[in-house]
This record gives structure tokens, C-alpha cells and sequence, in this order.
């Protein structure tokens, strides 16, 4: 089935003669779907954007909630050939002009809500159609849905073809589109799904957004790749998490939810029958690691990922998960540690820039020759950005970042667009936005800010210049205003000298 469409064959393999199987429950209307439902719904979508004239290669983008609808849609696009670009929710309506100018999707499709504010944006940017998710809008995906009949002949698509692109914010403050094809997701997912023994048997708790790599590539197509089943949140809430725990088997998150799950004083009895914790996306404290494990008696099995690369590395399931490390590279993925000067291979034990190669790794940045030169090499190694080493016993650590990023509860961001921002207020001089611990999500944004002289500059005032510009996780929590930044010799804002002078900022009351 779906034998022509590479992706497609890999997510409909394990359900085929397994119709009746549940897929998914839907924790939000408490509905229940069978695998057979599911990708009949798709086969719908499916002709319902062939019939709105999408072509093979045509983009599809979406900010939408996270609901069924948005994961049909998706598997939608596989089968008829297009190239899926899901955008956060919490993108501001500017930020979305940049996607839809820099992607030139043929149609998006966006959140009734959202619709009227969306609408001057898509047709500045060209987008042919603009279809609500659902409610009874006109036109909305679920009604075009509905009006058509099941069965669908997969458009052919190969290994080497597109089937996302995901915007990954960039140092320079311009987001990248990482091109991502039918085999690094399908790939990927196999070895994960075998790495974790995901069986048909398992119930994986989704709570994860589905418009990053974690959430969709991870979870979804793990889960599809199986045979498996979903409990679908459609937000994390540790309190919902832990009523459905004793159904469950398997829990994806970010540390920011197990930090909060670890408050919750059910979890221990709640947590007894389930058999896999995983985190990624951002480092997992050592401490959260071992409470966890005291207060559950599970080892939560850390991995290291990227929107570029799918996952790189893993703890393994049977031996050791160690904490403060992401594991062994997985099963097909080449890692080294290089020199970031030089981009030589240097010795075990040593720091340096991990690069990793692999049928996991992206085709490049959408329309960005320049920059994919830049990180990915000719021989197909991928310059990661993160620092690490690879330890006596070949786990490897991340030890830092050489890209200037914040991850902030596994969201991502750039300081230079929330600079930029900053520094185009009338009031401000120049600002510095770095990082400051935060108990609860790991890490916070902080900006620091020099007035021009005779400003009276208040932090209220930046809060609310950056607001309509900046999803709400890419907003300073923290702003100080001072007289003048630190610089070295050369005259470059020293940020490790600001990071340790307000490394205190997150934990006080903002
Ligand atoms: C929400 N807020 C955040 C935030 N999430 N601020 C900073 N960072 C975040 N991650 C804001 C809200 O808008 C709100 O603002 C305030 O913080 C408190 O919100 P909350 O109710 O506590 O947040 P909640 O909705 O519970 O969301 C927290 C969260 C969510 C951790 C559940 O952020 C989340 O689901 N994160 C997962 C991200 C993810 O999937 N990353 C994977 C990327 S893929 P206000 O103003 O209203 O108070 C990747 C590759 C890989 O990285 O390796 O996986
Ligand atoms: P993104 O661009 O959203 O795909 O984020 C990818 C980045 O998240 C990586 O480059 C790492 O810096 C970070 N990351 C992902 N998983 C981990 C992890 N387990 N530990 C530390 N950092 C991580």
C-alpha cells in the first residue's frame, strides 16, 4: 500500500491489515480512531488539495492548534506529494509574513481565530488559498475533508524528495528553512522506533506541540511506524499527564515537563506501569535525572536532536542512561568532535563542535546556498553548532553551544532577532539579550539595555515595543536597563561577562 511514496509506504506499513486498531484518543472530545479512520480522513484531505490544485512540491503551511485535523493534514501532504510546513502557534502575524515570503507556500491553512489578521499577510506573500482548520468557516479543511470520498493513489515520491520544510531560527536573526526528505524522516523514525522497542503494544502520551521535530517526527511517526497508540493532549498539562500515565506506556518531553510532573504528588504511584521516559530538546538537569529515578524508579533515557538532523544520539533502552549525558550516536548517524577553528576530528575527550552525517540529515536550507555550504560540508557532514565531547566509555556530552542560542522549555531562540527588535525602538541605544538559568524552563530570555542618552527607558517600555512582533517564548522575561554593555578589546559585547553577572535574575521575582 502506498508503495510509490516513500514516506507514506513507511507510515502505513505497520497498520496495514490493522484497520480497526486504535491509532489514537482523543483526550480533548474524548473520541477514539482507528488507524483505518485515520488515514481514510487523510486520503480525503488528500483530494481535497489536489482538488484546490496542489502540485507535487507545492508547500502547505500551517498554524494551526494542535488537534487530529492537523496530523491528517500532514499525512495529507505526503500522499500528494507536497512539502509540509507546520509554523508555532505562537507566531505573530510578521513573523509569519517572513515564513510565507521566504517559503511561497500555494496555501495555508490557519486557525479561524487567526484568520482575519493572517488573511493581508498570505496575499501579500501570494498564497492562493487560505483555509481555516475547522469550525463552520466556509471553506474550512474539515469541510473540503468531509465533502470527499476515501482512497486516494499516492502521488510517487522517492527518497531524495521533499516532505517538510521547518523553519529553524538563524544567528544572524533570519530564520532557515530546513529541507527534510522523505528518507531522513523515515529513517530516522525506523531506528528510533527500534532503538526504543516501539512496539504495537505501546500507548505514548503526546503533550508535545506538533510543529517541531519532537512532536511530529518523533512522536507521530514513531508512533504510525509501530503500529502503536496516542493519547493526544493537545497541550502539556503534568496533571492530565499523570490521570493517563496508568493507560500508558510511553511519555515524550521536554525537561520543563518532567521538572513539573516531578511536583505532581501522584506520579510515583502513576508512574509504576509505564516503561519509557524520554527527554530531548534541551539539556536535562543531572538533578531532575536522579529525582526522577528516586521518586519513580525509572531512568529517564535522554537523546540529542535537531530540527537539521532529526536524532543524533541516544541513551541506550537496555544499558546504562547515564545523566548529564545524550547517549551513543544511533544506529546510521556518523558523529565527531571537531575542531571549530580548523574542522579537524579531535581526539576522545576532547571539546569541541559535534558534526554528524547520515540518511538523517537535512537536503539543505530552502533557497540559502550560502548557508548550507556554510554547515553542511561537501563529504555530508553537518556542523551541528553544539559543543561536546565524546567520554571514555563513548557517550557523548553536550557541553555548551557555539551558536549564540537560548532554549527556553525546548523552544528555540535567537538573540539577534529579539535584538534587532530591541535596538530598533526609538528609545534604546543598543541591547545585549543572552540567557538566564530558570527553574522551569531551563532557560530564560533576559535583555540587556542601554538608553540613548537623556532616555527615560523603562523595562515595561521594551516589554511592550517587542509584543506584536515576537511569539510570546521569544520575549524578554527580564529586561535591566544599565549604562553601557561590557566589551573586549575588539570592541565585542562581552555576553559570558553579562551571563555571569545576571545569572541570578531568574531566580528572583521578575
Ligand atoms: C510558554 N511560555 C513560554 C514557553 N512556553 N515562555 C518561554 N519558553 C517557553 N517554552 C510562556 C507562555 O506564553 C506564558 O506567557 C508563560 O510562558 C507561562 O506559560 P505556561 O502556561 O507555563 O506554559 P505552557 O503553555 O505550559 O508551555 C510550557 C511548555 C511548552 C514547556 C509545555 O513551552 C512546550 O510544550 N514546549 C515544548 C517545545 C518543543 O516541543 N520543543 C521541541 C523542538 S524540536 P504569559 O505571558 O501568558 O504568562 C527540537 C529538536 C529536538 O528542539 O531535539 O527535539
Ligand atoms: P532545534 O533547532 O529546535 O532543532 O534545536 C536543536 C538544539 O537543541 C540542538 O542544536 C541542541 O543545542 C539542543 N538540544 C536538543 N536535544 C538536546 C539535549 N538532549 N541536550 C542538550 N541540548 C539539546
Amino acid at each position: 500500500m502506498y508503495d510509490n511514496n516513500y514516506l507514506a509506504q513507511a507510515l502505513r506499513a505497520a497498520s496495514i491489515g490493522h484497520d480497526d486498531a486504535r491509532f489514537l484518543y482523543n483526550h480533548q472530545t474524548g473520541e477514539t480512531l482507528a488507524y483505518g479512520t485515520f488515514f481514510a480522513n487523510a486520503e480525503r484531505i488528500a483530494n481535497a488539495l489536489v482538488a484546490a490544485g496542489i502540485q507535487p512540491g507545492d508547500r502547505i503551511a500551517v498554524q494551526a492548534p494542535k488537534t487530529v485535523l492537523m496530523l491528517e493534514l500532514y499525512v495529507a501532504s505526503v500522499l500528494a506529494g507536497a512539502v509540509f510546513l507546520p509554523l508555532n502557534t505562537g507566531y505573530t502575524a510578521p513573523e509569519v509574513a517572513y515564513f510565507l515570503g521566504d517559503a511561497r507556500p500555494k496555501l495555508l491553512v490557519c486557525d479561524p481565530a487567526k484568520r482575519d489578521t493572517l488573511i493581508p499577510v498570505a496575499q501579500e506573500a501570494k498564497v492562493a488559498e487560505i483555509w481555516t482548520i475547522d469550525e463552520n468557516e466556509t471553506g474550512s479543511l474539515r469541510d473540503r475533508r468531509d465533502a470527499q470520498e476515501a482512497g486516494f493513489q499516492p502521488v510517487t515520491r522517492g527518497a531524495d524528495d521533499l516532505a517538510a520544510i521547518l523553519y529553524t531560527s538563524g544567528t544572524t536573526g533570519r530564520s532557515k528553512g530546513a529541507m527534510l526528505t522523505h528518507k531522513a524522516l523515515a529513517s530516522n523514525s525506523q531506528v528510533l522506533k527500534d532503538y526504543w522497542r516501539f512496539s504495537r503494544k505501546d500507548v505514548l502520551i503526546h503533550a508535545l506541540p506538533i510543529f517541531h521535530t519532537h512532536g511530529l517526527f518523533v512522536a507521530t511517526n514513531i508512533t504510525l511506524m509501530a503500529g502503536g497508540a496516542m493519547i493526544f493532549l493537545n497541550r502539556f498539562d503534568p496533571e492530565t499527564v499523570c490521570h493517563h500515565m496508568p493507560e500508558a506506556t510511553a511519555l515524550m518531553g521536554v525537561p520543563t515537563f518532567y521538572v513539573r510532573l516531578l511536583q505532581m504528588p501522584d506520579l510515583p504511584k502513576a508512574a509504576g506501569n509505564m516503561r519509557l521516559f524520554v527527554s530531548g530538546s534541551a539539556p536535562l538537569l543531572a538533578e531532575t535525572h536522579d529525582l526522577w529515578r528516586e521518586k519513580t524508579g525509572h531512568v529517564i533515557l535522554e537523546r540529542y536532536g535537531m530540527t537539521e538532523t532529526n536524532m543524533n544520539t541516544s541513551n541506550p533502552y537496555d544499558g546504562a542512561r547515564r545523566a548529564g549525558t545524550v547517549g551513543f550516536p544511533l544506529p546510521g548517524v556518523e558523529l565527531k568532535i571537531c575542531d571549530p577553528e580548523t574542522g579537524k576530528e579531535l581526539a576522545q575527550g576532547e571539546i569541541g563542535v559535534l558534526e554528524v552525517r547520515g540518511d538523517n540529515v537535512f537536503a539543505g536550507y530552502w533557497q540559502m546556498p550560502e548557508k548550507t555550504a556554510a554547515e553542511l560540508r561537501e563529504d555530508g557532514f553537518f556542523i551541528t553548532g553544539d559543543l561536546g565531547l565524546i567520554d571514555d566509555q563513548g557517550y557523548v556530552q553536550i557541553v555548551g553551544r557555539g551558536k549564540d542560542l537560548i532554549i527556553t522549555g525546548g523552544y528555540n531562540v535567537y538573540p539577534k532577532e529579539v535584538e534587532l527588535l530591541i535596538d530598533d525602538l526609538p528609545e534604546v541605544d543598543e541591547s545585549a539579550v543572552i540567557a538566564v538559568p530558570d527553574p522551569d524552563f531551563g532557560e530564560a530570555v533576559a535583555a540587556i539595555v542601554v538608553p540613548k542618552a537623556g532616555e527615560n527607558l523603562t523595562p515595561e517600555k521594551i516589554k511592550a515595543g517587542v509584543q506584536g512582533n515576537l511569539a510570546r517564548f521569544k520575549q524578554p522575561r527580564y529586561v535591566v536597563i544599565v549604562d553601557a554593555l561590557p566589551r573586549n578589546t575588539m570592541g565585542k559585547v562581552q555576553k559570558n561577562a553579562l551571563r555571569a553577572e545576571y545569572k541570578g535574575l531568574g531566580a528572583s521575582p521578575e
